[in-house]
């Protein structure tokens, strides 16, 4: 295999790599500064990387993966539950992290690596390290139990940005701004590792704003990643934002993706800026499946055709392929391709459950297909898995936590539809005293700080007992109905 980033070693040193905030790098001081960090590896096989939205994760990200050796981003966020979870499944050997970061208490004995980014070093050649090794460890949750484990090997980082480079004519000459978090898929593998595979530059946002995507924009950037969230955001921003009309209305390409971007926020976009966002599917075992080409039609409510060697099928409940694309069939989404992870780590139960015979990965999504191949989500299989500012939320996961607060006795989450962040997260709580039942603010900071603040709940509210069948099991159709 070829190098993950050529443009490190091959491509002119002092073309723009990246951009946080007042801090850059060129590529000649990213891949000396990755030489670096590499050099403080050896013996090493897998790192926790502390993913916060700075240069320096980039670096430690870059730097590892050159190196050879597995990244592990963890959300700086993470409560203390879910980042003991992540580090007792993954055991890393160090971790890398921006200095003067105060880490909480699970981190504890692990070997700290201050990453700095003025460091000099040499990089090392990673030209020919196997494809199938892992890359990254990137945790996703499931309908119940603690986030999973998917190992993505370095063929599947590879595969997806080329096949993205080919769907929107990606390249070197591309500025890429965004606002993403960078412990999952979208703002790590695509929005960051995408520009260097590309030789092109990222200018991340530290946090998404209107105005900073305005500002860059307007500032020489051509291509701007987001959730349906920051586009909705951006959708609301503009009848008082002429600058941001014109940023939206100049840029090459304006993708959307990690859940649906609702068509009333599509055409609000298009109808003041003439433009339209283009939408792209993918997952984090899957890396991406489809997309709307830049030479295709940006259809509102579809996520395109499948990428260049992603397999694409949609089955139905009894395990038959849909064979017409008539855009009424629905049937789950299944892929193969050299895009998919490898496993769930420590998980052969779960890695087992989630492909078919054959090798089909079952996505859980539930679409149609138009005549022409263009495929529209139209659900979930699981009602269990909350989509929520882009973030995919397991109600079990949230539940246990709940079910962990003394005043809680019984407890159940649903998500539900909501303007900005697509569902928001809704518990529904039989209190252990009904004369005190813990309010939300209560709830919400414990989910926060056990998992994470993003799995928080919304809203709460308090019930006598929860509506079960015969078999005891919680009838949440009937929560969500009120
Ligand atoms: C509020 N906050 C709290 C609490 N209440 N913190 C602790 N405890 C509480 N009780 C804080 C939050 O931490 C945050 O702090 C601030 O209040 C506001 O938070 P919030 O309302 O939750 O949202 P937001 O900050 O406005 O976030 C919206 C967002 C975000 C920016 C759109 O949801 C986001 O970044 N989404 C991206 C998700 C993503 O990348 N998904 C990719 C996975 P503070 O202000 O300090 O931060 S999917 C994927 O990778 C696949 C492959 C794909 O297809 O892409
Ligand atoms: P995650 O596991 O966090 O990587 O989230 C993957 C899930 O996000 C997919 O299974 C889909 O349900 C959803 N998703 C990603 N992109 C899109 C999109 N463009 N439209 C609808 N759903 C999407």
């Amino acid at each position: 295999m070829s190098s993950l980033f050529p443009a490190l070693t091959d491509g002119p040193a002092d073309r723009p790599a990246l951009c946080f905030g007042e801090r850059s790098l060129t590529y000649g001081e990213l891949a000396s500064a990755a030489g670096a960090v590499a050099g403080g590896l050896t013996g090493a096989r897998r790192v926790a990387v502390w993913a916060t939205p700075a240069l320096e994760t980039a670096v430690a990200v870059t730097a590892a993966l050159v190196a050879g050796v597995t990244v592990v981003p963890l959300n700086p966020k993470s409560g203390e539950k879910e980042l003991g979870h992540i580090l007792s499944d993954s055991a890393p050997d160090l971790l890398l992290t921006a200095p003067g970061e105060e880490l909480p208490a699970p981190l504890g004995d692990l070997p700290r690596v201050d990453v700095d980014p003025a460091a000099r070093g040499v990089l090392p050649d990673d030209r020919e390290r196997d494809p199938e090794d892992p890359a990254l460890i990137v945790y996703t949750s499931g309908t119940t139990g603690p986030p999973k484990g998917a190992v993505i090997p370095r063929r599947a980082i590879a595969t997806t940005l080329d096949a993205l480079a080919d769907a929107w004519r990606w390249t070197g000459d591309d500025v890429l701004v965004h606002g993403l978090p960078l412990f999952h898929v979208h703002g790590l593998v695509l929005g960051t590792l995408g520009p260097l595979r590309r030789g092109g530059s990222v200018r991340h946002l530290g946090r998404f704003t209107p105005e900073g995507v305005a500002r860059e924009l307007n500032g020489g950037a051509t291509v701007l990643f987001g959730v349906p969230t920051m586009y909705h955001r951006l959708a609301e921003a503009l009848p008082d934002g002429p600058e941001l009309v014109k940023a939206l209305a100049g840029a090459r390409l304006l993708v959307s993706g990690s859940a649906a971007l609702p068509v009333h926020d599509h055409e609000r976009i298009a109808a003041a800026t003439g433009r339209r966002v283009i939408e792209r599917y993918g997952m984090t075992e899957t890396l991406m499946n489809t997309a709307v080409r830049a030479d295709g039609e940006a259809r509102p409510g579809t996520v395109g055709v499948p990428l260049p060697g992603v397999e694409l099928r949609l089955v139905e409940e009894d395990g038959a392929p849909v064979t017409s694309y008539d855009g009424e069939t629905v049937g789950e989404i299944q892929v193969r391709g050299p895009n998919l992870f490898t496993e769930y780590l420590n998980r052969p139960d779960a890695t087992t459950a989630a492909f078919t015979a054959d090798g089909w990965f079952r996505t859980g999504d539930m679409a149609v297909r138009d005549a022409d191949g263009y495929v529209r989500i139209v659900g979930r299989k699981a009602t269990d898995l909350i989509k929520s500012g882009g973030y995919k939320i397991g109600a079990g996961e949230i539940e246990n936590a709940l079910l962990e607060h003394p005043g809680v006795r019984e407890a159940a989450v649903t998500g539900e539809p909501d303007a900005d962040l697509g569902e928001r997260i809704v518990a529904w709580v039989v209190p252990a005293d009904p004369q005190a039942p813990p309010g939300l603010e209560e709830l919400a900071g414990h989910v926060a700080g056990r998992l994470a603040p993003h799995k928080r709940p919304r809203v709460v509210h308090h019930l006598d007992a929860l509506p079960r069948n015969d078999m005891g099991k919680i009838m949440k159709r009937a929560l969500s109905r009120g």
